[in-house]
């Protein structure tokens, strides 16, 4: 018998992964893991019966001839197949999105870097036209939004973005799919959501924010990785990991992170887990929560992303400089004839404050254009630090009016921060 299985809190895109094998490879049957996401759950509730898949509970793993492994690469993460192992006439085959911490050797491997497994497997179900349902068509897109975010996460690629158009052309159901994607939380939930917002520690370190809530919960909860994600929505924050104690020797790490967080999937992998750079858990068994709560905060620092500083995005300010001597009609021409909107005025090189635009046109108005510039200039005024980072002069830049921010060392002018030059580093241009 020939069967396909994936890993054990089976999320949307491993049951789609599973469902595309089973319309792949004919005659193949989906061994289906005894834990479920409890959105996967529901779904099942009502589909079971239109897919061919049968429960992992009282499946015998002898009886196998040839597996098919999707959404994971590690025996670990399998439900109880370790016995399949090492089983040398077994032939394996394996469709998976994780690139890290592989324990399967299989002979044939579909191994890419996209945001869903099952984006995978459907453009080869287009390549060699496999027919599927309007029913499918849905499932398979609730596994590529369920792990991109609905296309949001950067782990999200075009190909993912393809099949989802693909999805869509050929039946697949928004309203099913917003549906199943909702997970309203319970009251028990609530309560830790409640527990995180009370006690989470919250540490700004070198610009980057970062959650850590370390509490017992009770066991049996299964939507902690959604509040994590949630409470780093909710916070704002960079990074956050959850970790969770449910009984003296069993400690669960949830993390999710940004682009300017760490890679969680590095992090978690050190605790015999997995995951993706923006999210991944660990169950690390037989711990003291105060013994992983400690290694966690050391490889968050570890694996904090490579991290962009002022400095590295500055220009140089001459452009905007002028010299506190000038007239407001001087300082007028220079915006005028460097299409400026914002001058950084200084004495030698001290800065004393930003010249706007708007108290040009103002002088003018006032006849007052023969004025110093020094009675016109703002000097509170946001600012950054060579040293600050890229995300905290976005901050800074929602508060700038003129979209020009000073680079401050020691009160001194070192550089200026456009808006264009901001767009030009997020943007990788
Ligand atoms: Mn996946």
């Amino acid at each position: 018998m020939q069967i396909v299985t994936t890993h054990t809190n089976t999320d949307f895109d491993a049951l789609a992964s599973m469902v595309a094998c089973t319309s792949l490879y004919p005659g193949v049957h989906g061994v289906l893991p005894s834990h479920v996401m409890p959105g996967v759950r529901s779904f099942l509730s009502i589909h079971q019966d239109l897919l061919r898949i049968i429960p992992r509970k009282g499946f015998d793993p002898d009886a196998v001839t040839g597996l098919i492994v999707v959404d994971t690469n590690n025996w670990n993460r399998l439900d109880q197949m370790g016995s399949l192992a090492g089983r040398k006439d077994l032939e394996i085959i394996s469709w998976d999105h994780h690139m890290e911490g592989t324990t399967i050797v299989s002979d044939t491997e579909h191994r890419e870097e996209v945001g869903a497994s099952v984006t995978l497997l459907l453009e080869e179900m287009e390549r060699q036209q496999t027919p599927f349902t309007p029913m499918q068509a849905t499932l398979f897109l609730l596994g590529i939004y369920d792990d991109t975010g609905c296309l949001t996460f950067s782990s999200a690629t075009p190909r993912d973005a393809r099949m989802t158009a693909f999805l869509l052309e050929n039946g697949a159901d928004l309203n099913i799919v917003s549906a199943f994607l909702s997970n309203t939380i319970d009251d028990s939930h609530s309560q830790v959501f409640s527990d995180m917002l009370a006690h989470a520690t919250i540490l700004e370190q070198k610009g980057m924010k970062i959650g850590i809530f370390a509490r017992p919960v009770q066991s049996g909860l299964t939507l902690l990785s959604s509040l994590v994600e949630k409470f780093r929505e909710f916070k704002g924050l960079d990074v956050v990991f959850g970790i969770f104690s449910t009984d003296q020797d069993k400690v669960m790490v949830i993390g999710r992170s940004g682009p300017a967080g760490v890679d969680v999937g590095a992090v978690v992998r050190s605790l015999g887990g997995g995951g993706h750079p923006g999210a991944g858990s660990a169950i690390v068994k037989k711990a003291d929560p105060a013994r992983v709560c400690e290694q966690v905060t050391a490889l968050i620092q570890k694996f904090r992303q490579k991290n962009t500083f002022v400095r590295d995005i500055m220009s140089d300010a001459v452009r905007f400089k002028i010299p506190s001597s000038l007239t407001m009609a001087e300082a007028g021409d220079i915006m005028a004839r460097s299409r400026i909107n914002g001058l950084l005025v200084c004495e030698e090189d001290r800065f004393m404050g930003l010249l706007p635009g708007s108290a040009v046109s103002g002088a003018k108005k006032k006849n007052r254009l023969s004025h110093s510039v020094k009675g016109f200039i703002k000097t509170t005024v946001p600012a950054v630090g060579p040293d600050d980072n890229a995300r905290t002069a976005m901050d800074r830049m929602n508060q700038s009016r003129e979209g020009v921010l000073p680079v401050l060392e020691k009160g001194c002018l070192a550089g200026v921060l456009t808006r264009g030059g901001l767009i030009l580093h997020i943007y990788e241009i």
